[in-house]
């Protein structure tokens, strides 16, 4: 299987989280594509390419054009005010407030889009954001090209970030841009399964009124996890995506015999859907050890996942997203990988 890797993402670092009250190193750091990278060398998964430069386009389908302006644009206001700090947003549009009036102010623009304080900005990160995406469409290329599977190892990861705003480590959503792109190039049905531990509200808002994409989530449940506000097995599409969105939320210690038994059935609805294509969403923080999450998978489970959706007999993208037992990620999600290569 072939990889598709930017080093850009070496500038997105050095910037702090909030964290159980206090401000902490984030746990989403360059070691991790690192440690990925070397793993895929280590077993000899295939080559690493380049991207090729895009530009932020494809993510035209899938992201609003003043959102996509402010991503560009936040790092330049932000140090216009000489500062020199990682930008974060303090104040958001919840309802009550006026949601349809962008401020001017870059204060008032990272709440405005943004979820959370979870996705600083600093002077590397609009470039790792453009090469991250162009990664996931490169690597969805290869796929339209005749590939049975490719893997994009984005970072930043993208799944929590909406039509319209950043938020959870995420501000381009780099598997709903390739879905678009498969959707624009010929596939009639694309179908996401998202497998990261967190629920893939981005993703989910992205699609949710759609029949053509259809969004498979399996993920801690959101009345105790982040990100809390989204992703209730209740949630199943609305109008013409009615039926097309489907979570399978689950809750703290949540193993192998009843997470695989999940991605079982929905790997079932996915074979249902008949796709063209499928673009895997792969979170590996449902580790037993990840730092932030409470799921028990353990590491000669990852390989299962990749031999389960194998099974499907579709052509596949893998799109990197969470996972932060930095040591152990990459051996988790190249497991994955070889798993499905059998
Ligand atoms: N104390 C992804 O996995 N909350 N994003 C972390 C840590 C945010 C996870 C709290 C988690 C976001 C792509
Ligand atoms: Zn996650």
């Amino acid at each position: 299987m072939k990889t598709v890797y930017s080093p850009l993402h070496h500038g997105h670092s050095g910037y702090f989280e909030f964290c159980n009250g206090a401000f902490v190193p984030g746990f989403e750091k360059p070691v991790r594509a690192e440690f990925i990278r070397s793993r895929i060398e280590e077993v000899g998964l295939g080559p690493i390419l380049a991207p090729v430069a895009h530009g932020i386009g494809p993510a035209q389908g899938v992201h609003t054009a003043d959102y996509l302006a402010f991503l560009a644009d936040a790092w330049t206001l932000w140090t216009a005010m000489d500062r020199h700090t990682p930008a974060l947003p303090m104040v958001w549009p919840i309802p009550g407030l006026r949601a349809d009036k962008p401020p001017k102010s870059i204060d008032g623009l990272l709440g405005f889009y943004s979820l959370d304080t979870g996705a600083p900005i600093v002077a590397g990160t609009y470039p790792a954001v453009v090469a991250s995406l162009e990664s996931a469409i490169t690597a969805a290329d290869l796929v339209r090209n005749g590939e049975r599977a490719a893997f994009a190892l984005c970072r930043p990861p993208g799944h929590h970030a909406g039509s319209r705003f950043m938020g959870g480590y995420c501000y381009v959503n780099n598997a709903a841009a390739a879905a678009q792109h498969f959707r624009d190039n010929g596939a009639a049905r694309v179908a996401i399964l998202d497998v990261d531990y967190h629920h893939g509200n981005g993703t989910q808002e992205i699609f949710y009124s759609r029949a053509d994409v259809m969004v498979v989530n399996l993920h801690g449940d959101p009345l105790t996890e982040y990100p809390f506000l989204l992703g209730h097995a209740d949630e199943h599409g609305s109008g013409p995506g009615e039926g097309f969105n489907v979570n399978y939320p689950m809750p703290h210690g949540t193993d192998y015999a009843v997470w695989g038994a999940a991605l079982d059935d929905a790997c079932r609805k996915v074979a249902a859907y008949k796709p063209d294509v499928v673009v895997v969403s792969l979170g590996v923080d449902t580790f037993e050890k990840d730092p932030i999450s409470h799921f028990l998978l353990k590491t000669p489970d990852y390989p299962k996942i990749g031999r389960r959706i194998a099974e499907l007999g579709l052509p596949t993208l893998f799109v990197m997203e969470g996972g932060y037992a930095v040591a152990e990620i990459a051996v988790n999600a190249v497991g994955v990988l070889t798993g499905f290569e059998g």
